[in-house]
């Protein structure tokens, strides 16, 4: 969204922002600094946390392009750790072990923009984390037990641009998934971009989650017009049973997007009745499509619905008590408050004002329920435990914050530079907690000590438990964050150990006298022990050419003991938690002596702790920088 994005700050807001910044933001701008510096030692107190102490929430951070997830503490915004996703990460040995090489398959990069916490009636129940791959269409689940990436998913058939994902339903039975590009279905036709508009097809889906484990599976997929399907959430209370995803492009054009997707005045908000989704697919009226059951709407009726908007919309959030869809068009200053009942009297009455592809389309005038006027460039919204709602708007650079029901604007905030989404305490569920709201702004622009070209993110903290919203903090992160979500600390019950009772991994040794080198062919398994501070074995003698398998056990059963495992030029680093097995593969195809070591700081003797892989049969001397200058002699 970002790159999209910044193209629209440098065009639309050539002519909108121009006027924005006439109507307020200069004065508005410098006023912020001072306000800022007045109230800075009450903001401090406000999002202080002492050492020692810790925040009463978790922020969890999608990563972007960077692949990952950022994990926060509210309100002191501290960093507190990483959690590899879709990219390689050698401070925790992620992608580098057997098991989590062989998640990432081909891929070491994923473009992470939503983080969904799984719920529980609508609540975050603390259980997992998932997060969607826009670019490779795929969804990952983090297990909240231990924070670690436990199953990547897809890249899933049909879908092509996973971007409005990984939204999840009240008791987390689907995650939501569709096309942000169409493409010839199934995946590996070849369609001539001539044809978009008849042979290119977008897809929604919902993945099913089992409810005990969070293992995902694919659930059901609708074949929908070649739209752009850009963001989603499901529906809750009121509304529970129903998903919604926000489209672009209901021209179906192709090219210059910009220019070509924007001609219609309205797009549309698609509203699936994700019960009668999951019923159609357990009546077998689907086709098959690269194995996965897919509903035509042509053939079956009664699934999906139109709700026209206002055109290029980005954000679609369902208010708590579930009876407000909220969806912005990012080139309006309005955003539009649907009513979910006034929707399904509309359906019931077939008040359609026409179909596309056989999806009837509503009328805006017959779902609507007023248009709040919140400033330029809405693109998401939150709430809060007191009935309001917070739009984040583009274009403005701010933050609006408006009354359900009276649909009043009662505050703005402005933000530094190009809010994108923001972030309400519990702020997705039927109970958010208000209290702290965090901006996901696009640009940084120097407000911080310098880093050359590429600057980091910023986030802006904002105490929302008074009438006036309050700039509190400003924090910077890694590229780059696009959705978040804050969640109860006390929700997440983490271990610190993995205990040995529970290790169910066949290959774990947990005493040192049980440390073997076996050899089976050209097989060489190694049962290894890492313990402060020595690995045993500590001598692996192999021949050059053999596979050699690593199961390396931590055995300690102490908090934060961990203990690193890195390989001198074999591109080799695993890092082993208390308790924890893991299983390391390579070819020794180069000859000599190469010393392992522990990476992960453990004891006074940490430096001790190292051991050396002797791998017999070849020639000396092949190093590649001899080798590159014996061919410039
Ligand atoms: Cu607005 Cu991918 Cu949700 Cu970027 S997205 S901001
Ligand atoms: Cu073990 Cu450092």
């Amino acid at each position: 969204m970002k790159s999209k994005m910044r193209r629209f700050t440098w065009v639309v807001v050539g002519a909108g922002c121009i006027l924005a910044v006439l109507l307020l933001p200069q004065s508005c701008r410098s006023k912020t600094r001072v306000q800022q510096r007045t109230g800075a030692a009450e903001s401090a107190v406000a999002s202080y946390v002492a050492p020692g102490d810790v925040d009463p929430y978790y922020l969890f951070y999608s990563g972007g392009h960077s692949g990952q997830i950022y994990v926060g503490g509210v309100p002191s915004m501290r960093h507190i750790c990483t959690i590899p996703v879709f990219s390689p990460y050698p401070a925790t040995g992620y992608g580098f072990d057997k098991e989590t090489k062989e998640m990432l398959g081909e891929y070491t990069w994923g473009d992470a923009h939503h983080p969904a916490l799984s719920e529980t009636k609508g609540d975050y129940d603390g259980r997992w984390l998932f997060i969607n791959d826009n670019a490779n269409n795929r969804i990952a689940r983090i297990e909240l037990r231990d924070f670690k990436t436990r199953q990547i998913l897809g890249p899933i058939p049909n879908v092509s641009g996973n971007h409005g994902s990984t939204f999840v339903t009240p008791n987390t039975e689907y995650i939501l998934a569709a096309s942000r590009f169409s493409i010839p279905l199934p995946k590996g036709t070849m369609a001539p971009i001539e044809n978009y508009a008849s042979q290119y097809k977008g897809v929604v889906a919902g993945i099913s989650v089992d409810p005990n484990t969070g293992q995902m599976a694919l659930g059901w997929e609708i074949l929908m017009p070649p739209f752009n399907y850009d963001l989603g959430d499901a529906g809750k209370m009121a509304s529970e049973g129903w998903a919604f995803w926000t489209c672009y492009n209901a021209e179906r054009a192709t090219g210059k997007l910009e220019v070509t997707a924007t001609q219609k005045d309205r797009d549309y908000i698609v509203a699936v009745d994700w019960k009668a989704a999951e019923k159609a697919a357990k009546e077998g009226k689907v086709k098959t499509i690269d194995g996965v059951k897919v509903i035509d709407p042509k053939d079956v009726q009664g699934v999906v619905y139109l709700l026209p908007c206002s055109k290029s919309p980005h954000g679609v959030d369902v208010s708590p008590d579930g009876k407000y869809i909220i969806g912005s068009g990012k080139l309006q200053s309005i955003t539009t408050a649907f009513n979910f009942e006034k929707i399904k009297t509309a359906i019931a009455k077939k008040d359609f004002s026409g179909q596309e592809d056989g999806i009837p389309v509503l009328k805006y005038e017959s779902i609507k329920d007023a248009e709040i006027n919140v400033g330029l460039g809405p693109l998401h919204t939150q709430f809060d435990d007191q009935g309001f709602a917070y739009t984040s708007l583009f274009v403005e650079s701010a933050v609006a914050k408006w009354k359900l029901g009276t649909w009043e604007v009662v505050d703005k905030i402005p933000i530094t530079y190009n809010i994108g989404h923001l972030a309400t305490a519990e702020g997705d569920t039927v109970s958010p907690d208000g209290k702290y709201l965090v901006a996901l702004n696009k640009l940084s622009h120097g407000r911080h000590l310098t880093v050359g070209p590429s600057q980091p993110e910023c986030s802006q903290l904002i105490d929302v438990s008074g009438e006036k919203m309050k700039m509190l903090y400003e924090a910077y992160t890694e590229p780059e964050p696009h959705y978040a979500q804050i969640i109860k600390a006390d929700k997440i019950k983490a271990i610190e150990v993995y205990q040995k009772a529970d290790s169910k991994h066949p290959n774990a040794i947990w005493d040192v006298k049980d440390a073997r080198v076996e050899r089976k062919g050209n097989n060489v398994n190694v049962y290894m022990a890492a313990v402060r501070s020595s690995f045993e074995p500590n001598k692996i003698e192999v021949k050059q050419g053999d596979r050699v398998t690593i199961y390396l056990t931590n055995i300690e059963q102490t908090t934060d003991e961990l203990h690193g495992f890195g390989l001198n030029e074999h591109n080799i680093n695993v890092v082993v938690d208390p308790g924890e097995t893991k299983v390391i593969e390579f070819v020794a195809n180069k000859p000599g002596v190469f010393p392992f070591y522990c990476t992960n700081f453990c004891s006074a003797l940490h430096q001790e702790m190292q051991g050396y892989l002797l791998v017999g049969g070849g020639k000396p001397g092949q190093s590649q920088l001899s080798k590159a200058a014996g061919a410039q002699q």
